[in-house]
């Protein structure tokens, strides 16, 4: 079977991803539809080594579609995803706007690839930092069931998109030739600094960022574990780093969790500290793995444990994660919408 694709938000940093992953894994396309906002119509971007002309992301232009990868943001998924399933596309969205309904699944293909079964059409891929770390997560979880997280990130800038990293390149000129820096994603400096603010702060004192990995590691994975989590925007352009601790309630042997992990899908250990090997920011990115080392007791605790977890937000992150939905939904011939 042969399915006609739609890409929105092609020309962002994630839809362009999005784009190369389904020609670089030889996705079945029979036609590949690019859509963004009105002011991008007329643009050309390429697939697979031909150019596609940009059209409008609007209500109209889902009709021919069978499977639609939505990065646009949230404001557009929440007003469009709808629409493009009422006009009989799958919609795979990767914005924080449906991700917690109940009624939508929210999927990582090496976690919880069983809730595709019951979809209705819209499908939600979850953030970022919360898809590396239950990659991670998901093997030990099931062997010596995980109590408690506590995690802290390491963030790349293009998480917040191509303007960011634009941001980022700019500071860092100007702060080197001695220039006056301004700052218009970030609210200070993200250049030679680091900042314990992504996304938007909530009542509680956390940031957005921070409360959807509590959630969505309780949709995915297991509404009993505890998650506290700190979430920072370091000066990296692409991949996430995480520092994750856990305790479990089963007693493990560190041999056993490296072995775990070794064999673990989507996993790749790195791990030799003798020589200098554990996984880097600059290593990961453009890569498809989730890349652990640093694998240590915490004996400050009964059945503690250390990971440094990396992988490249904008692969595994965004744009390959939706694409392993879509392989996965081909796999169990679930590329339909039921009729209620
Ligand atoms: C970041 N995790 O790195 C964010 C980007 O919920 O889809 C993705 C935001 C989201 O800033």
């Amino acid at each position: 079977n042969m399915y006609n694709v739609a890409v929105v938000g092609a020309l962002g940093a994630v839809g362009r991803e999005m784009t190369s992953i389904l020609a670089e894994r030889k996705f079945p396309v029979r036609t590949m539809k690019l859509l963004d906002i009105e002011a991008y119509e007329g643009q050309e971007s390429l697939f697979n080594g031909t150019s596609v002309r940009v059209q409008t992301a609007r209500a109209g232009a889902f009709t021919d579609v069978d499977i639609a990868l939505f990065s646009a943001g949230a404001e557009a998924s929440l007003s469009l995803a709808p629409i493009a399933v009422k006009e009989g596309a799958i919609v795979i969205d990767n914005s924080s706007a449906w991700r917690m309904d109940p009624q939508i699944p929210l999927v990582i293909p090496e976690v919880n690839p069983q809730a595709l079964k019951t979809h209705k059409g819209l499908i939600a891929n979850p953030n970022c930092s919360t898809i590396q770390m239950l990659v991670a997560l998901k093997p030990i979880h099931d062997r010596y069931t995980i109590k408690r997280i506590v995690v802290s990130t390491y963030q790349a800038v293009s998480g917040s998109g191509q303007k960011a990293i634009e941001e980022l390149h700019e500071q860092v000129k100007k702060y080197l030739d001695g220039e006056k820096i301004s700052s218009r994603v970030y609210p200070h400096q993200i250049a030679f600094n680091a900042l314990p603010h992504i996304d938007v702060f909530l009542e509680n004192g956390y940031t957005k960022e921070e409360m959807k990995m509590v959630h969505e590691t309780h949709k995915m994975l297991d509404p009993a574990i505890k998650v506290s989590a700190t979430t920072v925007r370091i000066p990296v352009i692409r991949s996430h780093s995480e520092a994750i601790n856990i305790e479990t309630e089963k007693p493990f042997e560190v041999s056993e969790v490296v072995e775990l992990l070794q064999q673990a899908p989507g996993v790749q250990v790195i791990d030799d500290v003798r020589s200098n090997a554990y996984p880097l920011a600059l290593n990961a990115a453009g890569k498809d793995e989730v890349f652990v080392g640093r694998i240590r007791r915490d004996s400050s605790v009964d059945n503690g444990l250390n990971l440094w977890v990396v992988s490249d937000n904008l692969r595994k992150g965004a744009a390959l994660n939706a694409v392993q939905i879509a392989e996965t939904l081909v796999q169990q011939q679930l590329v339909h919408i039921p009729a209620n």
